[in-house]
């Protein structure tokens, strides 16, 4: 059997992922520091909740939980956009789900780039947000110009890294060494740069238009925005954030608090004013500030159908309906009441779930299954082999995001201003274009790791088929 002398992409990118956390920890003292809040409280919520450690050990996620967190970009061509898709996947990552953010007022549309696989989303569950900013959504054509002209001259991505994605693509792999050299390059393209590429009059002419595309516009690279761990419990890190001198958004973006969380719950603490040096064409330097990084903890629960999503989003729409005006610090406790009354349709077990189709779950054989003679258990079907516990379930994680939250994060980051409709109809078309490439569908994801562990499971009981 020949030796394959290349590392496996879903170890390139665990190591990516921790060297990506390194640095943004040395740049943003205060993720760090947020870090640090959500191990202590997944650790306390573990020690409390003796079901939760169960489903997660049974589930595997135990490991994955403090390797976890995503990431957010923005890019400003199409170029960058189709490279960052190859660099990307290198390390096993493709681009899934496409996410329109123009309906709320902001001008970019995104897509998550992350492992596919359960057994590589178990090895490294990595994910990031990339948005690419729509420039036809500026409305003065010469600005629109200008930033095309200004984003045209940018490089942001070193050519060694170029050179190793390249050789990545016509090898089927990198050697370690190469692997570590990849590492090293492609994190430069997502450093932060304490130094624009523009002159403080053309930075506020872009900021004046929108804060979002100063901050691709005016710098070298698509600085990394923001890192997310995960958390078992979003409610009390959200409270215990200002006892840490975090300020946290006002309102936790995604479903109420549940027995069996469902998608992801996100809040986000206010982007930091960060010192930058704007020079302009004569080679003066003017001092001046950029505020675009953050920090982020989500907390995710079960997959849904397609069934289940849309029964969240006549709920999610109900509740901002009901509320009248945009959730904010003064509304928040009001919001939080609303939701959690428009949830309570929303079956709160993982039975009633199954049953009704709204989540998607993963099979494991049981215990007693290795025990059971396969002739005698032949014609059950799927229901009556969990009845007998020969077989139980657990709800698959959600690994995607939510465009109203998306909208919510950016938005609590970008002030109040600029918040203006933009009524372009929805071009997923155009985003793949730009990408190369169509993103994949999230739901059949779901659908196949369920799929597979069905499969497992009849092969582990000796079934000739299983009847759902
Ligand atoms: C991305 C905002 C969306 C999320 O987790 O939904 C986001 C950005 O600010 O670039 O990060
Ligand atoms: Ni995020």
């Amino acid at each position: 059997m020949s030796h394959t002398p290349f590392i496996h992409p879903d170890e390139i990118r665990a190591r990516f992922s921790r060297a990506m956390s390194d640095m943004y920890q040395a740049e943003v003292p205060l993720y760090g520091t947020l870090l640090q809040l959500v191990a202590d409280t997944n650790k306390q919520t573990i020690d409390q909740q003796p079901a939760l450690a169960r489903h997660l050990c049974q589930t595997g996620e135990i490991e994955r939980l403090s390797m976890e967190r995503h990431g957010a970009i923005r890019v400003g061509t199409a170029a960058e956009l189709a490279m960052l898709r190859r660099l990307f996947a290198v390390m096993g990552m493709k681009a899934v789900g496409y996410y329109d953010l123009a309906p709320a007022g902001v001008p970019v549309h995104s897509t998550a780039f992350r492992a596919v696989h359960e057994a590589s989303l178990q090895a490294c569950p990595f994910r990031i947000f990339t948005s690419l900013l729509r420039l036809e959504l500026i409305e003065q054509p010469e600005l629109r110009q200008q930033a095309a002209d200004i984003l045209a001259k940018r490089s942001i991505f070193t050519s060694r890294a170029i050179e190793l994605i390249v050789q990545s693509e016509t090898a089927g792999g990198l050697t370690h060494n190469e692997a570590d050299d990849f590492i090293t390059q492609s994190l430069e393209t997502f450093r932060w740069h304490n130094q624009a590429t523009v002159s403080a009059e053309v930075y506020q002419q872009l900021h004046d238009q929108h804060r979002l595309i100063a901050d691709v516009v005016a710098f070298k690279g698509p600085h990394i925005n923001h890192l997310t761990p995960r958390t078992l419990n979003i409610d009390a890190v959200q409270l215990a954030m200002p006892q840490h001198n975090i300020t946290p958004k006002a309102v936790i973006e995604g479903p109420p608090p549940r027995h069996c969380p469902i998608l992801l719950r996100q809040t986000s603490f206010k982007a930091l004013e960060e010192k930058v040096a704007f020079v302009s064409t004569d080679g003066q330097v003017i001092q001046g500030h950029h505020t675009a990084r953050f920090g982020e903890i989500e907390q995710r629960g079960a997959a849904l159908t397609a069934k289940g999503r849309s029964l969240y989003d006549r709920l999610l729409q109900a509740a901002q309906d009901q509320l009248q005006v945009p959730a904010n610090e003064k509304n928040a406790a009001q919001y939080m009441a609303i939701l959690s009354e428009q949830f309570s349709q929303f079956p709160d077990n993982y039975q009633a779930m199954r049953a009704e189709k709204l989540a998607f779950f993963r099979y494991f054989p049981t215990e007693k299954s290795r025990n059971v003679p396969t002739e005698s258990i032949q014609s059950l079907t799927l229901d009556e082999l969990i009845d007998a516990e020969l077989i139980k379930y657990e709800p698959l994680v959600y690994e995607d995001f939510l465009p109203v939250s998306a909208a919510g994060i950016f938005q609590s980051n970008l002030g109040d201003k600029g918040q203006s409709h933009f009524t372009e109809r929805s071009s997923q078309q155009d985003f793949q274009r730009d990408l190369g490439i169509a993103v994949m569908d999230e739901l059949q994801l779901y659908e196949e790791t369920q799929q597979r562990s069905l499969r497992a499971c009849a092969a582990a009981l000796k079934l000739t088929q299983l009847n759902i």
